[in-house]
């Protein structure tokens, strides 16, 4: 059984069996006052002299937090317990004394990053792996109801796709091979079998940059299908974020007010999203202050300026083709910009999604990836895609860890994910 249970309501009254980890203990007298947690919840157990062996009581009183415990005893309601409820036990089994932990109150988030494999037990990280949980679970969920197919991409790959100064090299047996940025070139292969396609896997970049949104290992959602349109695109991904949204306030309420986020912020997230094309957000910048040139790079001190004041998420389409990597599709009546789109999560945080339309016409890809000094050898299984019936099609990347800080209004991403790698901290 599980604390959730009595904490539902379900055990008034009844002989209970539970079985968890000593969450903080107090002695009073023939009374041991126990707090005990599973996954989901916790729950007062009292332990009576007399009532259980003068060794089970032996036992309880040196149970340390932490303590692995197994306790039997019949379930009451009890409004002065932390949780309303509390078993009286009549059995106790420990299955561990644990020794001194050392995580206390106050301590700092470096700390915290450093015995993370202890800090996992805490309620707050608790909360967001199982709004993780949600996530992941919502996003399949929508896919396929949308006729989308999950598929598994390599991580190890030949080559990039987003840029040469992020990659991981690494060593594969006498040859080079690289930690995948992105699985979308691989996406683009399914594609043409699976029409929709659509993969939750790792990303790696090695980001140097140490912000509150960069990692070095991310969970990528990515998706790819045929026949979509850039603005087709961007409907679908409003969609799914509103669902996504909508899921995490049905499903976790209770973790949601354990990081203390404003609700009212996550119901706010709703359709239509706002949709701007780059010039009109650059000039929103410049109202705020921002010294942006025609062509500026929007990096993460100027989103958050930009939608710190936001309500609702907001695409901004069609950036200039030079700012965007080689495989965006230029418009066709404007080829000084691509057929792209970023959406940008309100409250300061910035971009969640990047994708568009993809070139799909073999010539053109081949002398896109000239201009931009790329060698069309090095592509070649991209290139030949195009051989073989092209058609035209487009998809997006969501980071999964930047939606989770978003959505739980977390300070860094570090806290949406359960072993953060960055620039310097591969352990634990
Ligand atoms: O570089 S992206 O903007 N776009 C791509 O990788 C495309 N090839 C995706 C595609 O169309 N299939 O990254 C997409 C998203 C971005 O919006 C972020 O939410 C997330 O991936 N991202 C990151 N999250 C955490 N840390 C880092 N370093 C990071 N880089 C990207």
């Amino acid at each position: 059984m599980h604390i959730g249970d009595i904490l539902n309501d379900k055990c008034v009254d009844t002989i209970v069996s539970v079985r968890g980890w000593v969450y903080r203990s107090r002695e009073s007298g023939r009374l041991i006052f126990t707090v005990i947690r599973d996954s989901t919840g916790i729950v007062q157990v009292v332990v009576e002299k007399g009532v259980v062996s003068s060794e089970e009581f032996e036992l309880a009183k040196r149970a340390t937090i932490e303590s692995s415990i197994e306790v039997e005893g019949k379930c009451s309601k009890e409004p002065k317990a932390v949780t309303g409820y509390e078993i009286h036990a009549t059995k106790i089994r420990i299955y561990q004394i644990a020794e001194n932990f050392p995580i206390t109150k106050d301590k700092s988030d470096e700390f915290l990053l450093d015995i993370r494999h202890l800090w996992l037990r805490s309620r707050e990280m608790t909360a967001i792996m199982k709004m993780r949980d949600t996530i992941l679970d919502s996003i399949r969920d929508f896919m396929r109801e949308k006729d989308y197919h999950e598929v598994d991409p390599p991580m190890f790959v030949g080559g990039m796709v987003e840029g040469g100064s992020t990659l991981f090299e690494v060593p594969y047996f006498g040859e080079k091979a690289y930690l995948t940025q992105s699985s979308q070139f691989y996406l683009e292969a399914f594609m043409f079998s699976l029409e929709s396609v659509y993969t939750i896997s790792p990303s790696f970049r090695a980001e140097k940059s140490r912000t509150r949104r960069h990692v070095t290992e991310f969970s990528h959602y990515e998706a790819e299908a045929a026949w979509v349109q850039n603005q087709q695109m961007m409907d679908l991904e409003e969609e799914l974020i509103v669902f996504i949204a909508q899921r995490l306030l049905s499903s976790n309420k209770e973790e949601l007010e354990v990081v203390k986020r404003d609700l009212n912020k996550v119901k706010a997230i709703e359709k239509p999203f706002y949709r701007y094309r780059y010039e009109k957000v650059i000039d929103i910048g410049r109202q705020k202050g921002l010294q942006l040139s025609d062509m500026a790079d929007l990096g993460e001190k100027e989103e958050r300026a930009i939608t710190e004041d936001f309500d609702k998420p907001m695409f901004v389409y069609n950036f200039p083709t030079q700012l965007k990597p080689f495989y965006h599709r230029q418009d066709p009546e404007d080829p000084s910009h691509v057929l792209n789109h970023d959406l940008l999560a309100p409250e300061g945080y910035g971009e969640v999604i990047g994708g568009g339309e993809r070139i799909w016409d073999k010539d053109e890809l081949i002398s896109r990836m000239k201009s931009d000094n790329l060698n069309p050898e090095d592509y070649q299984w991209y290139v030949d895609l195009r051989s073989y019936g092209s058609v035209p099609h487009s998809g997006f990347g969501l980071g999964v860890d930047r939606l989770l800080t978003w959505l739980a209004g977390l300070d860094h991403i570090n806290k949406a994910i359960p072993f953060p790698r960055t620039i310097r901290r591969l352990k634990p």
